[in-house]
């Protein structure tokens, strides 16, 4: 792995994409992964590398609809496992979210290589290989999926995810969340709760929205969700693209 000096003024970014080719390495991460994290690194410059406003809303409508779900699933990806995989276990610790390995370049020894690297970082009951069922609409592998997890999920939580997936996820008739940097992909259009933050920031923040608000009545959470714009939040997202493009201007 490239030593990268603390001082460098892209530090963070730089160490992500070492953990991303690091991870590329061990099997966990797919060669497009690298590509998709490129094109996020793109939007995240965008919206000032940094959670803004309407992330932090779409975060806590996203936690509140995990937890108000009677069958919530976090669906995790080789980039999602890399970035954010200790998080994720977390979040579905508090709530009670059950944990899917669920990839577009679906392989057996991928699934299984990221099934026993979640296991390492604390993860239990992780459903992933030896699928029984499959989403409607998506073809061949990508389809697979468990009937314990988000085959019979109500809330789904896809991070990092191709438009089809959430698309045929909807058509299912579930509640989708994603965490997706561009607020102009099918995934972020298509899904009932947009955040568009780098999962590297969203995950950790709710986590810490989680631990706060799995306190709060069904009522209180309820209110969260109505109150709650996707349609908003991605207007908000550009806005704030837009805003700093031109700010280079002034
Ligand atoms: O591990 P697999 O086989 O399931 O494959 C995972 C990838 C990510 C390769 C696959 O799902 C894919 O090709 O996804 P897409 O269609 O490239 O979409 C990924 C979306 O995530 C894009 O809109 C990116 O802008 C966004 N994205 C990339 N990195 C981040 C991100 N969003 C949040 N945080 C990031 N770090």
């Amino acid at each position: 792995m490239t030593e990268i000096p603390r001082s460098h003024p892209r530090y963070l970014s730089l160490v992500m994409r070492e953990r991303l080719v690091e991870m590329m390495h061990r099997g966990i991460v797919s060669e497009a992964g690298l590509i998709a994290h490129g094109r996020g690194e793109a939007f995240d410059y965008l919206i000032g590398e940094r959670t803004n406003d309407f992330a932090m809303e779409a975060e806590k409508a996203g936690v509140a609809a995990l937890l108000l779900a009677e069958k919530p699933v976090i669906s995790v990806n080789g980039n999602a496992a890399a970035l954010a995989g200790k998080e994720l276990i977390d979040l579905g610790g508090l709530t009670d979210a059950r944990i899917e390995v669920n990839l577009f370049h679906r392989t057996e020894d991928r699934v299984e290589k990221i099934v026993r690297y979640l296991e390492s970082l604390g993860g239990k009951d992780i459903l992933g290989p030896e699928p029984d069922a499959r989403v409607p609409g998506l073809e061949h592998a990508r389809g697979l999926c468990h009937k314990d997890g988000i085959y019979h999920a109500d809330v789904v939580l896809v991070p990092l995810e191709d438009g089809d997936r959430s698309q045929a996820l909807k058509k299912m008739g579930k509640t989708v969340v994603t965490i997706d940097l561009n607020p102009l992909s099918r995934t972020a259009k298509t899904a009932d709760i947009t955040i568009v933050d780098n999962i590297t920031r969203a995950a950790p923040n709710m986590v810490e929205i989680a631990g706060k608000m799995r306190q709060a009545s069904p009522e209180k959470l309820m209110s969260i969700i109505e109150k709650y714009s996707n349609i908003i939040v991605l207007k908000s997202a550009l806005a704030c693209m837009c805003g700093n493009i031109r700010a280079i201007d002034e």
